[in-house]
């Protein structure tokens, strides 16, 4: 099976389990976990923020960014396609109580344009806009990259409105290896970060929600009162740390995404945007007559290729390290006789 649904699919390296299994660990409630500790100063370090926590999931991160930096019926600004507002199940009207304000096109051309339009004057009608969540790089956007000129002109922008900014960089790595520059050109721009160790940097489970001392102490207490302290957390630790070393393959899973973007370009009734192929995510449409996106899925699958639909007509395919370049032709090849089979 050719599995190009995500790259959360990866599956940990061998030097991931070893370490997992050597790992030296304490109750992380306690703050006593040795690895955990080690994690979090790590990845903050490499943010270049004050503090981290670890964390089980992106969505965990982001919600808890959000309680964090918001109170109960404050208002967030965000893209319509962001993951926090299209993926995340509505928890923050579950959990933080904040009024969500979503935005058609934020993350794309005239963002400041768009900003300035959504930020509300004080006025006795309005909710006090509160926090700004940016996405970088953006999934539903089709994996493409902020550049930290656009970041720094919009965060420019956030602070005139007293906005703080939260950045769901689930794929920030991906952002800065595509860009060839280090993370904090991006990472300085925003108040606070979350990023995932679970999806092209391989680790099984785990991301870091990275900011000020006070957002990630805040952010340490929500995280319990969700039922997230993990107690002997080091052996999912151990795999983040590795994880962290793992940056520089993800060039590798964005030659891939180009190599296979090319080949389905190529394909009469599907049509791909190549310059929007930025990291490892491709987005192709289907243009040929009578095929929707969860039947051009179905059949790819009965040829041992998995891809997701992410829109009536559109699908997602995402490069990873458990794809080879192998995998990337057989995906043509295979879409090719799916789309010829109509
Ligand atoms: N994205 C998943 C699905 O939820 C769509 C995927 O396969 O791409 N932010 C961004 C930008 C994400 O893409 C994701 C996961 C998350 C947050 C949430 O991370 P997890 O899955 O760890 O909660």
């Amino acid at each position: 099976m050719i599995d190009l649904r995500s790259d959360t699919v990866t599956q940990p390296t061998i030097e991931m389990r070893q370490a997992m299994a050597n790992a030296e660990v304490g109750d992380d409630v306690f703050g006593e976990d040795p690895t955990v500790n080690q994690l979090e100063k790590t990845a903050a370090e490499l943010v270049g923020k004050e503090d981290a926590l670890f964390v089980p999931t992106g969505t965990m991160g982001n919600q808890l960014a959000i309680l964090s930096h918001t109170s109960r019926g404050d208002e967030v600004i965000l893209d319509s396609e962001s993951h926090i507002f299209y993926y995340e199940v509505g928890a923050p009207a579950m959990f933080a109580g904040v009024q969500l304000h979503p935005v058609s096109g934020l993350l794309g051309r005239n963002a400041l344009e768009k900003l300035r339009h959504a930020c509300r004057q004080p006025d006795i009608h309005f909710p006090n806009s509160r926090l700004l969540c940016l996405e970088n790089t953006f999934n539903r956007g089709g994996g493409t990259v902020m550049t930290p000129e656009e970041m720094g002109s919009i965060y420019e922008l956030a602070k005139e409105y007293n906005l703080a900014v939260h950045m769901d960089g689930a794929r920030i790595f991906n952002a800065a290896v595509a860009s060839r520059c280090d993370v904090k050109e991006f990472t300085r721009y925003c108040d606070s970060v979350m990023f995932s160790l679970s999806k092209g940097l391989c680790a099984p489970v785990g991301s870091i929600l990275a900011g000020s001392k006070k957002i990630i102490a805040k952010a340490r207490k929500y995280r319990k009162a969700m039922g997230g302290g993990m107690r002997q957390a080091g052996v999912l630790a151990a795999a983040g740390l590795i994880a962290l070393k793992m940056v520089d393959r993800l060039a590798e899973d964005h030659a891939n995404a180009m190599k296979l973007a090319e080949g389905l370009a190529q394909i009469d009734g599907l049509k791909v945007e190549l310059h929007r192929v930025q990291t490892n995510i491709v987005l192709a449409e289907i243009t040929a007559m009578d095929m929707d996106a969860q039947t051009f899925v179905d059949e790819m699958q009965k040829h041992s290729v998995k891809v997701v639909p992410f829109g009536p007509r559109l699908v997602r395919f995402v490069t990873h390290k458990d794809v080879s370049r192998d995998d990337i032709e057989q995906a043509v090849n295979v879409a090719e006789i799916v789309i010829g089979s109509i």
